[in-house]
């Protein structure tokens, strides 16, 4: 399950927890209390300005340790943050900072090894993991997103489903939410596809990414999180 950064925060606010979105989404995990459970967070209003601060992106990189460290620092605060609120709700959650296992090529493919997250949750616990600052073959560090995780995941953990909580209902199109996407084809026009060259987590993209998965994915909002969580269709299934 992946809770969007502007889930669990005040986007407009640097780094500001939305307390009352936060208390409502782990009350509804602490409720469902799944037998097993990955989650991984957004950065919202944390790791986000301090990445464009410092020129970091998916695909631009630095060498300096000082910038790694401050988009990494924001985002473990905010992890920090989640993982306290889990506790305080009886989660058995633990942090895994993608920082210290994943990483990109040479060519930017990215590579999260599913050992650690997978003993974890073998052992009765919830791996939480975060969007983060990775190494990156030939350009020091660069960003990995909370979604590029989620996909990563699902196929490295044989996941069964996927959920994907944002502050929006689902995929849409002409202004209703799409109840269920089997191919990329048939929604192309109404995401306005330009694929190719969308390498800012647009819907288009997102879409198409977990098409290419075994797992059936859904896209919903927080209203709809408890239903997710019992095994019920929520937002947007996509389905490939
Ligand atoms: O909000 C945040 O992850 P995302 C990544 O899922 C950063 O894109 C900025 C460290």
């Amino acid at each position: 399950l992946k809770l969007g950064g502007s889930v669990i925060t005040h986007k407009e606010t640097p780094e500001t927890v939305d307390d009352d979105a936060l208390t409502a989404t782990i009350e509804a995990i602490a409720d469902a209390d799944p037998e097993r459970l990955v989650l991984v967070h957004g950065g919202g209003s944390f790791g986000h300005v301090n990445a464009a601060e410092r020129g970091l992106s998916r695909t631009a990189g630095s060498h300096d340790a000082a910038d790694v460290w401050a988009v990494h620092d924001a985002m473990r605060r905010l992890n920090d943050t989640v993982l306290g609120r889990l506790h305080d709700a009886d989660v058995a959650a633990l942090p895994v900072h993608p920082l210290s296992v994943a990483a990109r090529d040479g060519a930017g493919d990215l590579s999260v090894p599913p050992e650690s997250t997978a003993t974890l949750l073998d052992e009765g616990f919830v791996p939480v993991l975060h969007g983060d600052v990775i190494g990156h073959a030939g350009s020091g560090a660069t960003i990995v997103s909370g979604d590029e995780l989620v996909v990563r995941l699902a196929a490295g953990l044989d996941a069964d489903r996927v959920g994907l909580c944002s502050t929006v209902s689902g995929v849409y199109a002409d202004g209703e939410v799409i109840p269920r996407i089997t191919d990329f084809a048939s929604v192309a026009d109404a995401l306005g596809e330009a694929d190719a060259t969308d390498v800012t987590g647009g819907m288009a993209a997102k879409v198409r990414a977990l098409l290419g998965l075994d797992a059936p994915a859904h896209v919903f909002g927080p209203a709809s999180l408890s239903a997710f969580l019992a095994g019920e269709s929520a937002g947007t299934v996509i389905d490939g």
